[in-house]
């Protein structure tokens, strides 16, 4: 079943996601089923975050998170982490025009401690140069735990109700919300529509309190495979059960 495009730029009665968020799963798979090593699918992978980011962006989307590295990637194969940890230096290499050109600033969300340094800086330079856009955030959820998120929220909060900045009854939504790591992409915290592809239909300890409320879209597709088309389909699907809830 394929839907025709829609343009909800123009609509603004659509009531479309401001924050859609991505796991995008199926890379290996994708390279293992054409008799390629892994890196192959990862490599593919990356031109399907450029085709979403742009459609995204035509989209009138505020946030689109991309889910590209999870503090559990650590355990696979060393060669794969090393080349995993290149893809941002190679990504913003080939794109940072273009994000440019839409308008598009780059964030990223994670845990920078064991991120090698090189990509560090490839990371920083893209968000210095495009920090200015003031169209859609390409957030890249990178080296990210959501569970290691809320523990140092925990542990920020602890510190500052023990230096009698705060007072353990004060503790509310906001507060911790202010302290989880999406406090960079506010007021947008809170994901509308999370996208998994390549069947799987697991959150995977990814935003786990700011998908307190996201309607979820899973695809069959492997990511390589993902198109704006794909994307627009979810859009389609995500403001089609909206209009059903605003008619009871
Ligand atoms: C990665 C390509 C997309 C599919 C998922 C796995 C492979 C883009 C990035 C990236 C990350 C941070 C950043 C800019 C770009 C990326 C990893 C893997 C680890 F600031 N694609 N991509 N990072 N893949």
């Amino acid at each position: 079943m394929h839907q025709a495009p829609i343009n909800m730029v123009e609509n603004e009665e659509t009531n479309a996601p401001a924050h859609v968020a991505v796991i995008m799963d199926g890379n290996g798979r994708w390279a293992e089923r054409q008799g390629k090593a892994r890196k192959f699918g990862h490599q593919e992978g990356m031109e399907a975050v450029r085709r979403v980011t742009i459609r995204a962006s035509e989209r009138g989307i505020k946030v689109l998170t991309l889910y590209a590295f999870s503090t559990e990637n650590w355990k696979r194969p060393p060669q794969e982490v090393h080349f995993l940890m290149q893809l941002p230096i190679r990504f913003f290499d080939r794109f940072v025009p273009e994000l440019q050109e839409k308008n598009v600033r780059v964030n990223m969300i994670g845990f920078e401690e064991k991120v090698p340094t090189s990509t560090r800086k490839a990371i920083q330079k893209a968000m210095d140069q495009t920090k200015d856009n003031d169209g859609m955030i390409l957030n890249f959820a990178f080296n990210y735990g959501s569970r290691a998120e809320i523990v140092r929220a925990t542990q920020s909060l602890c510190e500052r109700a023990l230096n009698g900045e705060i007072s353990i009854s004060e503790i509310n939504e906001e507060m911790i919300e202010h302290h989880l790591l999406t406090q960079s992409i506010a007021p947008y915290q809170d994901v509308d529509l999370l996208i998994r592809s390549s069947g799987e239909q697991r959150l995977s300890n990814f935003l786990l309190w700011q998908n307190a409320y996201s309607e979820f879209y899973f695809s069959d597709l492997l990511w390589p495979d993902f198109t704006g088309d794909v994307l627009d389909e979810a859009l389609l699907s995500y403001i089609n059960r909206q209009r059903r809830y605003g008619a009871v």
